[in-house]
């Protein structure tokens, strides 16, 4: 269907800490190229984003920093908008779910679902804090795993063993934060019926769209060949929009109910803000000739293509028209975590790489998770800096930048007539436009990006194989022709670019034709329309001042990088040790066994005499033992627990005698000494409390 314009969501991040490279790869800067593509390409578009500021995520943060909910979302609020702003992500506006139109907004769409009958009403017994009189979350109740017994499962999972479990199963469940045992009690919410949704859905996304991402799809598929069932759209929480209904008193409605209106609440504060720019929202939100595109992480797939359409079918919106999702960015080969702080912070970046955003852009497009998982390491961003943004896209320009300056006065040169070999190298990007348009379409941004860079790698040959710098001793008049053609490229590198490197293209043009950035006609010079055009710039116009497009980034600041989160894996392995410690419990008591079986067992006590790290070994230890009969070597596996042996000389020890002898490291062995397994791990040799006779028996 032909489209007029073009409304693009940007999932809206919980305002529970600050954004990280995997919240920008994944969503944020694929919506910007798109967004800036088609505003290049003169189409009306409208980019709206803004904090998810209810839900659980944001109380919890709360909770571990000890300040108030609204203090939380007011500081990560500020902290992700001056992110997104500093790195070029072009909303046309990014507000906020705690905003008082989003508010009346979201309870005025529920009130419209209610009174539509669109809901159903269900009463159940649910987990409550009889202390507390708080109802809660699978994710704040705690409790002893059904499958694997650690303590601590949480009631939608256990981490130890990954099951997925329903707080009913928990053994002894618990509230996570009070730790108080847990009561059941009745409580009513509204349902959202899917399951009345099913056929429809199944038509409008399995029949009418199969053009989605495959993963996209396939996730859709499996929901839907899993069967729909209703979902509650209410929770019984202290903090979110208040259920607008009688009957409702504590309960609020459920963070995804809310959170995806605002898409729709924040187009009208826009709208409501800048009439004469934007027009009326329902434009955006209700007529057909607008075409909405929401881009998510994978993790959101369900709740944009099932359960928010089935939203906005029920109201009579427009339904998405794509949802390009992606996979996840992982670092150095782990998965991103804001609590394990394995992440590299926005926020952190620009303090670490100030000026660079365009860097992080770049290297987060060429490696973008479009179609799996993948990962981000310090090593590729160096080389993608240092082998393709400075060596071949920065070094173009600055040739023929600077070799202008050198012969031509800072002027544009005039141009001459074309030899074969600068026709090739037209023909040679002739297609990049219609290329790059073909792939952004498809949203397949990575392939895109590369298809500017080679352009840039065109200009770079083009520059290599002329060689105006020698050309200029003997014919300055191809040297112009040479140069003015370079400089036409340059400009088609500003457009090209500018949906991915918007700092640099700005930089660039500001070099190649300074007029262009005071607005009025030159600015239509960088159109997308013009990629392709080889008359952009004019001979004799002059060309602002000149400075490097990249820099080399060294070893030392890679190496502080890669310092800094050897530091955080170092921490987060402690804390998972203590973590450890505080959940560990006795094994289960073995199979039962009788005295007799005990008894075969010849267990004595000794003296220690000599105890020594066994050469070569990390593992064995060499102890002489006084055992009352001429004296044993006996050899044990616990030289990890004791760095310096000689502590245990003089203690007597238990050993069993009757174990037949047996080689290791060519010493002999004769038996084995008795050691308790602590928690950590770590042994610990037993020993007798009062002195005894070397050699009598244990029993
Ligand atoms: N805040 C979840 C997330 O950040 C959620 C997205 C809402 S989009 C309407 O992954
Ligand atoms: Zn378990």
């Amino acid at each position: 269907m032909a489209f007029n314009r073009t409304l693009i969501t940007a999932a809206l991040p919980y305002a529970n800490g600050p954004v990280h490279i995997g919240h920008l790869a994944g969503v944020y800067v694929p919506a910007d190229i798109y967004a800036r593509y088609l505003r290049l390409k003169g189409q009306e578009v409208m980019y709206v984003c803004g904090s998810d500021e209810h839900g659980v995520p944001v109380t919890i943060r709360a909770r571990k920093e000890g300040i108030t909910t609204q203090q939380v979302v007011d500081r990560y609020h500020e902290l992700i908008k001056r992110s997104f702003a500093e790195f070029g992500i072009s909303f046309d506006i990014y507000s906020r779910t705690t905003s008082a139109i989003h508010h009346r907004f979201a309870a005025d769409y529920f009130r419209a679902m209610y009174e539509a009958g669109q809901f159903v009403e269900e009463t159940s017994e649910q987990f409550y804090d009889p202390e507390t009189g708080h109802f809660l979350t699978d994710r704040n109740i705690r409790g002893e795993c059904p499958r694997c017994h650690s303590l601590g499962a949480y009631g939608d999972q256990c981490e130890k063993c990954g099951a997925t479990l329903s707080p009913d199963e928990l053994i002894n469940p618990y509230n996570a934060e009070t730790g108080n045992a847990l009561a059941k009690k009745a409580t009513k919410h509204w349902y959202l019926p899917l399951d009345q949704y099913q056929a429809w859905l199944e038509d409008w996304i399995l029949n009418q769209h199969k053009e989605w991402r495959p993963n996209v799809y396939g996730q859709c598929k499996s929901w839907l060949d899993g069967g729909l069932r209703p979902r509650a759209v209410t929770r019984d929480l202290d903090w979110g929009i208040p259920v607008p209904v009688e009957g409702a008193e504590g309960k609020v409605l459920y963070v995804w109910f809310d959170a995806p209106i605002g898409y729709i609440s924040n187009t009208q504060e826009l709208c409501a803000d800048q009439p004469q720019k934007y027009g009326n929202w329902e434009k955006w939100w209700k007529q057909e000739d607008t075409r909405m595109i929401h881009f998510i992480g994978k993790d959101n797939i369900v709740f944009h293509c099932i359960v928010f359409p089935a939203m906005l079918k029920a109201q009579g919106y427009n339904l998405p028209d794509n949802v390009p999702s992606n996979e996840f960015l992982n670092l150095e080969g782990d998965k991103i975590s804001t609590s394990r702080n394995w992440a590299v912070w926005l926020n952190e970046y620009l303090e670490d790489f100030p000026g660079k955003q365009d860097v992080l852009r770049y290297v987060l497009t060429a490696n973008a998770p479009e179609t799996k998982d993948n990962d981000f390491t310090w090593a590729d961003f160096q080389a993608r800096n240092n082998n393709e943004l400075v060596a071949i896209y920065g070094n173009f320009v600055n040739r023929a930048l600077v070799l202008t300056n050198k012969y031509f006065e800072g002027k544009v040169p005039s141009c001459g007539e074309l030899t074969d070999y600068d026709k090739a190298t037209i023909e040679d990007f002739k297609n990049v436009k219609a290329t790059m348009e073909e792939l952004i379409n498809a949203f397949r941004f990575r392939d895109a990006q590369k298809e500017a860079m080679n352009l840039a790698r065109i200009g770079n040959k083009y520059l290599a194989d002329t060689e105006p710098w020698k050309l200029a001793k003997t014919d300055m008049e191809r040297t112009a022709t040479v140069l003015h053609l370079a400089l036409q490229i340059a400009a088609n590198l500003a457009i090209a670019f500018e949906p991915f490197l918007p700092f640099s293209s700005e930089k660039l043009r500001a070099m190649l034709c300074p007029s262009s950035l005071q607005g009025g006609d030159g600015g239509r010079l960088f159109d997308w329309n013009n990629l392709g055009n080889i008359d952009l710039l004019k001979a004799g116009d002059a060309l602002g001042e000149v400075s490097l497009l990249f820099e080399k980034i060294e070893d030392a600041a890679i190496q502080a990088q890669l310092d800094k989160l050897a530091r955080i894996k170092a921490e987060n392995e402690k804390a998972a040790q203590e973590e450890a410690l505080r959940n560990w419990r006795p094994e289960p008591v073995k199979e039962p066994n009788s005295f007799d079986e005990f008894e075969k067992n010849d267990i004595r006590v000794g003296t220690v005499l000599e105890c020594t790290n066994v050469k070569k070994s990390d593992r064995l230890l060499q102890f002489r033992i006084d055992d009352g009969m001429g004296g044993r070597t006996i050899l044990s596996g616990i030289a990890q627990s004791y760095p310096d042996p000689s502590v245990l000389v003089g203690k007597q020890v238990l050993f069993i005698a009757n174990f037949p002898p047996r080689k290791m490291m060519g010493i002999e062995s004769q038996g084995m000494i008795l050691s308790a397994v602590d928690a950590d791990g770590k042994l610990v040799v037993t020993t007798v409390s009062a002195p005894v006779k070397n050699g009598c028996q244990v029993g």
